[in-house]
């Protein structure tokens, strides 16, 4: 890599930040810096302090949703969903309760059959939420999972290779990374 071309790099925001103006803005920007146009950003209300968000088509019908975790230490756990209602805008959010503190939500088809399910990681509960999806943007009685210290983060894939998703939390005091 050229002198040039590593001071562009400098220069440029953290990726992180170019993630989240896309997502609230609408707009990505030019890999050469050319002049983009954003688009005025549109608020839709979730549950108390949304710490995370995933997206996919929850319900189905060919348009993406917005999961998000939610809860601080005064406010229960929770995941709302919104329903994608075309033109950018959403349905308000159902609330589906999880454990304590979710730090982290991710959507993934857990159980195998052919919708996405939500799972979140619990900090305060030292745990990990599973919610199976019921059809129409509903979600099953979350269930629990006991996993280490403190998680923070949550990721699904199928890490043993046997066709299931399989869950990943990262999780504090001390540092470890389980599969469940
Ligand atoms: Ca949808
Ligand atoms: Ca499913
Ligand atoms: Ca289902
Ligand atoms: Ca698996």
């Amino acid at each position: 890599m050229g002198q040039g071309s590593e001071r562009d790099r400098r220069r440029r925001p953290p990726w992180w930040w170019g993630l989240a103006l896309a997502a609230v803005l609408g707009a990505w920007p030019s890999a050469a810096g050319a002049q983009v146009n954003f688009r005025v950003a549109r608020s839709f209300a979730a549950g108390e302090r949304p710490t995370s968000v995933a997206l996919g088509d929850i319900d189905g019908d060919g348009d993406l949703d917005i999961a998000t975790a939610s809860g601080d230490y005064a406010d229960p756990g929770n995941v709302s969903v919104l329903l994608n209602a075309g033109g950018g805008g959403f349905a308000p959010p159902r609330s589906f309760a999880v454990g304590d503190l979710p730090k982290s939500v991710a959507l993934g088809d857990i159980d195998g059959d052919g919708d996405l399910d939500i799972a979140t990681a619990n900090r305060e509960s030292n745990d990990v939420s599973v919610l199976l999806n019921t059809g129409g943007g509903s979600f099953a009685p979350a269930q629990a999972f006991a996993v280490g210290s403190r998680p923070y983060s949550v990721a699904l894939g199928d890490l043993d290779g046997d066709g299931d998703l399989d869950i990943v939390p990262p999780t504090e005091n001390p540092t470890t990374c389980r599969c469940c």
